[in-house]
């Protein structure tokens, strides 16, 4: 279906809410170790209508489960809804009941955050029903939390983006306080592309959480050490050496990812004002490097991508997004190449894993809106 036709299938709904995706330009892993990334919320999204109802009642309308029809089986994704309704009875908000109907053109588990999009739209949608007057600082906050209830430890990147998404720009966000600055991502003559391997990844039975966890494990350390910092981003990148002997080997090489790569988001910011694309295109590559060989979460599908950008005319460099073990790879590349790539990527693709790569363009968009 096409955007049209889910506001079509929506349109009678009391509420029309619609919450997009998120790419991450640079600064992955970062976000739960109080570092630094650069995401946007993207054209692709997920609609949602909501309407007053004698009884709760969910619809996905891509996949036609549902929950509260009489089906006995709960959606996967009712996860991420009754992780809102938990939480804000917790904080004394009881929600009414109410029927909601939603799908979209953001793809599932392709690593555009679809999960927080849909949690950070319903609890939006929620507070406009309810006319709470929540702030969108609480908002984001909450959904962070109601997310959690899912298992999977993540950090506050894709809910800040996807509430406080501008069109044609990035959010420079400083995960110690949760701040950001926009940055416009607009480079004449040069184009951003999604690539899809189609290799779906469910971050919570993914290596995700362990990560987060060593990221725990290795401040404890530095700080039983001497370390003054209350997170790892902390240490200041020309003392990481000191640390390697009290770390092991597996751990200090995470340490050092993470340094690095918060480095390199503020170096990529100064050149996407600059509209340095060469030190662009070097900076996707070394991100995704480190988290290939360092940080450990990239998988052979997106190392292929990568690697053919790497050697394809008029492609600046590419590199992984979200947290990793399949889902999507962004490139940074020349207007007039894109045609040709996107024809070439697939091929190749196609040849060495069987398996179609979904390529689009990457269309910044606003935050979650009401439609309606
Ligand atoms: C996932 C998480 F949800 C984010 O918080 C972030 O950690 C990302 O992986 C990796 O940068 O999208």
């Amino acid at each position: 279906m096409r955007e049209s036709d889910y506001l079509d299938c929506l349109g009678d709904h009391e509420l029309l809410i619609q919450s997009p995706g998120r790419i991450n330009l640079i600064g992955e892993h970062t976000d739960y170790n109080k570092g630094y990334c650069l995401p946007a919320a993207i054209r692709q999204s997920l609609f949602l209508g909501i309407s007053e109802a004698p009884a709760m009642k969910f619809r996905a309308l891509d996949t036609g489960d549902d929950w509260g029809y009489g089906n006995q089986q709960r959606p996967h994704w009712m996860v991420y809804l009754q992780g809102v309704i938990d939480f804000l009875a917790a904080q004394g908000i009881k929600v009414p009941p109410f029927e909601m109907e939603f799908g979209g053109t953001l793809p599932m588990g392709a690593g555009l955050s679809s999960s927080s999009s849909l949690t950070c739209g319903f609890i939006f949608g929620i507070n406009q029903l309810m006319c709470l007057d929540l702030p969108t600082e609480t908002l984001t906050a909450w959904a962070v939390q109601a997310e959690r209830a899912s298992g999977l430890m993540g950090g506050m990147m894709d809910q800040i983006s996807i509430f406080n998404g501008r069109k044609k720009e990035a959010l420079l966000i400083d995960c110690s306080d949760w701040s950001f600055k926009y940055y416009p991502v607009d480079i004449p003559g040069f184009s951003w592309l999604i690539a899809d391997t189609g290799v779906k990844h469910k971050l919570v039975d993914s290596d995700y959480n362990n990560r987060s966890l060593a990221c725990t494990g290795i401040l404890r350390t530095m700080q039983l050490n001497g370390f003054a910092g209350a997170s790892i981003s902390e240490l200041p990148i020309h003392e990481l050496s000191q640390w390697e002997s009290h770390l092991s080997e597996e751990d200090f090489p995470l340490l050092s990812y993470v340094l690095e790569e918060n480095k390199r988001v503020l170096t990529f910011a100064e050149n996407l004002t600059a509209h340095q694309v060469n030190e662009l295109g070097q900076l996707l590559l070394e991100g995704h490097a480190g988290l290939r060989d360092q940080y450990r979460v990239s998988c052979a599908e997106l190392d292929f991508m990568v690697e053919f950008a790497e050697q394809f005319e008029g492609v600046m460099g590419a590199r992984m997004m979200g947290g990793g073990f399949g889902g999507s790879t962004l490139h940074l590349l020349k207007e007039d190449a894109k045609q040709d790539y996107q024809h070439a990527i697939s091929k190749a693709y196609f040849k060495k894993f069987d398996k179609e790569a979904k390529i689009f363009e990457a269309e910044l968009e606003d935050g979650v809106r009401r439609i309606h």
